[in-house]
């Protein structure tokens, strides 16, 4: 079955690199992973504390907005859903807002996604991939090591934060980086949401 590809978009065997500003540099001592906003009690995990929650292999196709699209490229990590199991939400809990690096501003990249649609095994944060007949790899510090996220593919990738640091619980949607700058706060490729 050949698959369809969104409109607008072609497809790539390569999986390019975009993002804004530096790679960052990881460094064990002071990474970590902040889980906050609309929560009872904030918590925040170390590297090794988050390397050993429940992992998940999921195929994800991802769509670009700058129009490549990739199929079939697996990833392991760990479900956004896994996290929701060491905090309790607020009620009324409607939005996420996944923050990553920026220019070493730990919050300084984020994108704004609603979490009904991210509790699948679709919605991981990943360390390790595995490109059509090839082995696993881990995510290259250009891709977002040591964790970044990879969306349902119900979204475009700029809502894949890379070089993750937290997950903001919120009670209404609320704009990111590129949603700051006229990009879509919804992002179906499928329905070509692009601009908003
Ligand atoms: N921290 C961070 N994450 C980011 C970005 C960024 O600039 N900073 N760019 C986003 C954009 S616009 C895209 S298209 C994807 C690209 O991921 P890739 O380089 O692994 O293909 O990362 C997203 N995640
Ligand atoms: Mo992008």
């Amino acid at each position: 079955m050949t698959k369809q590809l969104p409109p607008g978009q072609f497809e790539t065997e390569s999986w390019p690199i975009l993002h804004q500003g530096d790679v960052y540099q990881f460094k064990e001592e002071e990474w970590s992973f902040r889980l906050f906003g609309a929560v009872k009690k904030e918590t925040t995990l170390s590297f090794t504390e988050v390397m050993t929650l429940p992992k998940t292999i999921t195929t994800f196709d991802m769509h670009c907005v700058t129009t490549w699209s990739k199929f079939d490229t697996s990833f392991e990590g760990i479900a956004l859903k896994e996290f929701l199991k060491l905090i309790e939400l607020e009620e009324d809990v409607s939005h996420v807002k996944i923050y990553g690096y920026l220019d070493g501003d730990r919050f300084g990249y984020s994108a704004n996604l609603p979490l009904a649609e991210l509790l699948g095994d679709d919605s991981l944060f990943v360390y390790r991939w595995m490109d059509k007949d090839r082995d696993w790899e881990e995510i290259s510090p250009k891709h977002g090591y040591p964790l970044r996220f990879i969306p349902p593919a119900s979204f475009y990738l700029w809502k894949g934060t890379k070089w993750v640091s937290g997950i903001r619980f919120m009670k209404h949607d609320e704009a990111g980086f590129w949603e700051e700058l006229g990009y879509s706060m919804t992002a179906n490729p499928y329905k070509e949401e692009r601009y908003r």
